[in-house]
C-alpha cells in the first residue's frame, strides 16, 4: 500500500487530473463524504485529506509515504527528513510582500512589523536584507493587519492579485516562485523503493504531458 497526503481545495483540485491519468483517481469525493482517508480506483494507492501545512509533518514521520505541498510550506516547515523529487508545477503563486498602498516599502529600512503565517521565512527574507523586522504570527486573514495597524507589510502568497487590491494593498517584493512539489518519506524511499519510484516516474510523464498541452495553442 502507498499512501500519498493532500490538502483539500487547490492542491487537491490540481493534483486529481495527474492521478487520474494514472489510473489512481479517488474513489470518492472528500467534498461530498467526511472520509479522511480516500481509497482511490486501484486497492494499494490511498490519499490522506489533510491541512496543507500538516502534508510534510505526516511524511516526515512516515504516516504517509508521500505528499503534495507547496514550496511555501516546505520552506516554512524546514523538512530535513524528506525527499523532493519532483516539481510538480501546480498550485503556483508568488510569495510576497505587500503593503498599502503609498505605504513606505518593507525593505526601506527602520524596524518594520510584519504580520505572517511563513515567520521563519519572512525573518530569513529581512534578516538577509539587513533588515531587523517585527514578526507577527497571524493564522489567516492577513490583509487585515495593515488596513488596522496590527502591521507595516505583510508576507503572503499572491496569484491573482485580487485579494491585495480588495483590500487597498499592493504587493511589493518577490521572495519566492511557489509551486507544489512532489515529497517522500526517507525510509519508505528505501522500503518501498520499487513502487515509489514506478510512481514518481509516471507522474513525471504526466506532469510533463501536461505542461506540453498548456503550451498548445
Ligand atoms: O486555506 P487553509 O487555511 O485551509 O490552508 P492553506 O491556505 O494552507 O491551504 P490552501 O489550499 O489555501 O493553499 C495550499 C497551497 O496552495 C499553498 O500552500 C500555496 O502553495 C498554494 N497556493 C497557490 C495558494 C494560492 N495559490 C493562493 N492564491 N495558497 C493561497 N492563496 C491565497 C492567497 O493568499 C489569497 O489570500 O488565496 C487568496 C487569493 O489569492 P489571489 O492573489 O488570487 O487573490
Ligand atoms: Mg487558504
Amino acid at each position: 500500500m502507498l499512501t500519498l497526503a493532500v490538502s483539500k481545495g487547490r492542491i487537491y483540485d490540481e493534483t486529481v487530473p495527474l492521478l487520474k491519468a494514472l489510473g489512481l483517481e479517488p474513489a470518492v469525493c472528500p467534498d461530498k463524504s467526511r472520509k479522511l482517508i480516500l481509497p482511490t480506483l486501484n486497492p494499494d494507492f490511498q490519499l490522506l485529506v489533510i491541512r496543507a501545512t500538516d502534508v510534510p509533518t505526516y511524511v516526515e514521520y512516515g504516516a504517509a509515504d508521500m505528499g503534495i505541498a507547496g514550496k511555501d510550506v516546505l520552506e516554512e516547515y524546514e523538512a530535513t527528513g524528506l525527499y523532493e523529487p519532483l516539481d510538480l508545477g501546480i498550485a503556483c503563486c508568488r510569495l510576497m510582500t505587500a503593503a498599502r498602498v503609498g505605504a513606505p516599502d518593507p525593505l526601506s529600512g527602520g524596524r518594520p512589523r510584519v504580520a505572517t503565517k511563513y515567520v521563519k521565512t519572512a525573518h530569513r527574507y529581512f534578516a538577509r536584507h539587513g533588515i531587523q523586522a517585527e514578526i507577527i504570527k497571524l493564522y489567516g486573514s492577513m490583509e487585515l493587519a495593515p488596513l488596522v495597524g496590527l502591521a507595516d507589510c505583510i508576507v503572503d502568497v499572491v496569484d491573482t492579485g485580487n485579494t491585495l487590491k480588495a483590500n487597498g494593498l499592493e504587493a511589493r517584493d518577490l521572495i519566492m516562485q511557489v509551486s507544489s512539489r512532489l515529497v517522500v518519506n526517507k525510509a519508505a524511499m528505501k522500503m518501498k523503493h520499487t513502487a515509489i519510484s514506478r510512481f514518481i516516474t509516471a507522474i513525471s510523464q504526466t506532469v510533463a504531458s501536461h505542461a506540453g498541452r498548456s503550451i498548445q495553442p
